[in-house]
């Protein structure tokens, strides 16, 4: 595999496809992630957009996406993007549509869709090693609709239908284990406030047949109860504090592209969960060391089983 050609973040490439005048929420940090992924996989894209926040990009006849966009229902967007590249297949080989016109399928959808509702149309289609890129942008909840949880809410954030004073009961799905199972192509996680790695992991992934799948860690003010300066700092901060690993899967092995401080010198996750307020309960009135220590004790064994 050849070495990225991009040294530092003034070297991504800058399309503009996605800017300013698009419908999310002041500092959407999905809306910042797509516009890398767009920036870096170009024009000749098809986008298959399961119902979300990101749908609203789209409203006819207007889209920001400067290649094709189809919309589709949450379930079926790999089954949707199975059809383009099956079209995209038959236009070549019968000579309508030369080789170099070819496009990519781009499925995108948020978590509600990739860690739930999608998840089976998604084994399908990498089982039968459809060749095709898959973004969730994963706000851990279902944002467009009011914020209700997913599979992807972490323990103990509180949503729309998870209001108790313990906020959400269950753990987060571990997508990126479920899909590298599969044995696809690629399987990446990325964070839009890490752009550069980001940039690389798409750049590497985006020519290999068959199907690469990538969640990206996009903040979410509205849902998650911070204000929207803050996104970058939010998303460093999982990064830094360890809760959300930067890593990738190629050739059957994972392999980790951005490692944390070692326990004792790298932050605290206290420090990520406190400037949420989705987290406000486990500070406010008296703080819940009891979950805290849960928290904190579950990422310090994920990286003491890696490092
Ligand atoms: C089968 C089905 N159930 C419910 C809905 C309503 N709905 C539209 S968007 C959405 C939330 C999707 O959540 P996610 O995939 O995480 O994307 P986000 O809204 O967070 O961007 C829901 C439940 C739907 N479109 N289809
Ligand atoms: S609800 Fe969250 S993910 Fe949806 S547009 Fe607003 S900030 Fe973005
Ligand atoms: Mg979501």
């Amino acid at each position: 595999m050849k070495e990225s050609s991009l040294k530092s973040i003034k070297d991504l490439p800058s399309t503009h496809v996605l800017g300013p005048g698009t419908p999310t929420c002041a500092g959407c940090g999905a809306l910042g992630a797509i516009k890398i992924f767009c920036d870096i996989l170009g024009e000749k894209t098809v986008f298959v957009n399961a119902a979300g926040c990101m749908t609203l990009l789209t409203v006819y006849p207007f889209t920001p996406f400067k290649g094709s966009w189809i919309y589709t229902a949450m379930a079926s967007a790999p089954a949707g993007a199975q059809g383009i590249r099956d079209a995209l297949d038959l236009l070549i080989r019968k000579g309508r549509l030369k080789p170099e016109e070819d496009l990519k399928v781009v499925v995108l959808t948020g978590d509600g869709t990739a860690y739930g509702m999608g998840l089976s149309s998604t084994s399908s289609a990498i089982y039968r090693g459809l060749d095709f890129i898959y973004i969730c942008y994963d706000n851990e909840g279902y944002g467009n609709t009011g914020y209700q949880f997913s599979a992807a809410t972490p323990h103990a954030a509180r949503t729309a239908t998870s209001k108790g004073p313990g906020g959400y009961q269950r753990y987060k799905k571990d997508l990126f284990a479920i899909w590298a199972a599969h044995r696809p192509a690629y399987v990446a996680t990325v964070a839009g406030a890490e752009p550069l790695d980001m940039a690389r992991k798409i750049e590497k992934a985006k020519d290999l047949k068959g199907s690469k799948l990538f969640i990206a860690f996009t903040p979410c003010p509205t849902g998650w109860h911070f204000e929207p300066a803050k996104t970058i700092e939010v998303g460093k901060l999982a990064v830094k504090t360890g809760v959300w690993p930067l890593k990738e899967y190629i050739d059957g092995k994972v392999a980790h592209t951005r490692v944390p401080l070692p326990k004792g010198k790298r932050p605290l996750v206290e420090e990520y969960l406190k400037i949420q307020g989705r987290f406000a309960h486990l500070f406010s009135p008296t703080r819940n060391e009891k979950v805290l220590e849960k928290i904190q004790s579950g990422v310090d064994a994920y990286w003491e089983s890696i490092v």
